[in-house]
């Protein structure tokens, strides 16, 4: 991943407050592409006979891989670039959050997927309400793996909608096309109206989505709970609370008092979380 320099730093943080969303062209080299692209089809494939819960036809709008984390550890190593870091910090880091240094992330990933566009996807907001307002408290990060043009079915947005402090109007017919090119890093306020055009091109249109929300924020998946140890052992202690294991709620106030905790509260495998969250501690009268 390329180096973003700071000038140009301050600028993307400009458009993301202005219009809700930047684009960071050329951010992975063909070599970085090539090898997530080979990651995505490979899980892609693997996971072909999975049944997804509440979609029965399950490939029929849009082809996706979820839950990137448990995949592969390149797809966890990328989110912790240095430039991805500030600006998410910038946007999301909690300054009263007191248990890490205010120097390392201590916003969570919510949700980590990979998507070939289908169907068109109507504009929608991912920060679940809207409001106006210089503070956001989800933020979306798309690796772009393929070209992609309105025929494909690029991302498409509404620059400055994430101030409306309003649901999508799904009628709206002069909509942005986020017209990017493989390599591209493409970030938005989860705030933003956006969705995709259809995909008429026959073709795939791979981007590695990832939402990350500050850490109070009910993570989509239960990223925690699913995590192969095998992976846990390998991450740094600042990827793993990257991934929620400094915000999980304590059972009771035995445990702990407070969801937040930092990098000495961490525990030596990914079964300690489940055996913690599973064993309320005994109460004696
Ligand atoms: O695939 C895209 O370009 C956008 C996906 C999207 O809107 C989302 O994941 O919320």
């Amino acid at each position: 991943m390329r180096a973003v320099p700071e000038a140009a730093l301050q600028q993307h943080l400009k458009e993301l407050r202005v219009y809700g969303y930047t684009r960071i062209e050329q951010f992975l080299d063909t070599a970085e592409v090539q090898r997530l692209k080979a990651l995505v089809t490979r899980s892609y494939e693997a996971t072909r006979q999975l049944q997804y819960a509440g979609r029965p036809n399950r490939d029929a709008a849009d082809q996706v891989v979820y839950n990137l984390q448990n995949k592969d550890k390149y797809f966890i190593d990328i989110l912790d670039d240095p430039f991805i870091s500030r600006v998410l910090m910038t946007m999301l880091n909690d300054p009263y959050y007191r248990f890490l240094p205010s120097d390392v992330p201590n916003y969570i990933l919510s949700y980590y997927n990979a998507r070939s566009s289908g169907e068109r996807l109507d504009l929608h907001i991912d920060s679940v309400i809207p409001a106006p307002g210089e503070r956001t408290w989800a933020m979306q990060i798309a690796f772009v793996l393929d070209d992609q043009t309105p025929e494909n079915g690029c991302t498409v947005v509404v620059p400055g909608s994430h101030l409306s402090g309003a649901y999508t109007d799904r009628s709206l017919q002069k909509l942005e096309p986020i017209r990017a090119q493989a390599g591209d890093l493409v970030m938005w306020d989860s705030r933003l109206w956006h969705g995709t055009t259809a995909n008429a091109s026959g073709r795939p249109r791979w981007a590695l989505i990832a939402t990350f929300v500050m850490w109070w924020v009910k993570q989509t998946m239960q990223i925690t709970r699913s995590l192969p140890d095998a992976m846990y052992q390998t991450l740094t202690d600042r990827q793993k609370a990257l991934l929620g294991f400094c915000a999980i709620p304590p059972v009771d106030e035995t445990q702990r008092i407070n969801t937040k905790c930092g990098y000495d509260a961490l525990l030596p495998s990914v079964e300690d979380y489940h055996r913690c969250q599973t064993a309320p501690s005994a109460v004696e009268d």
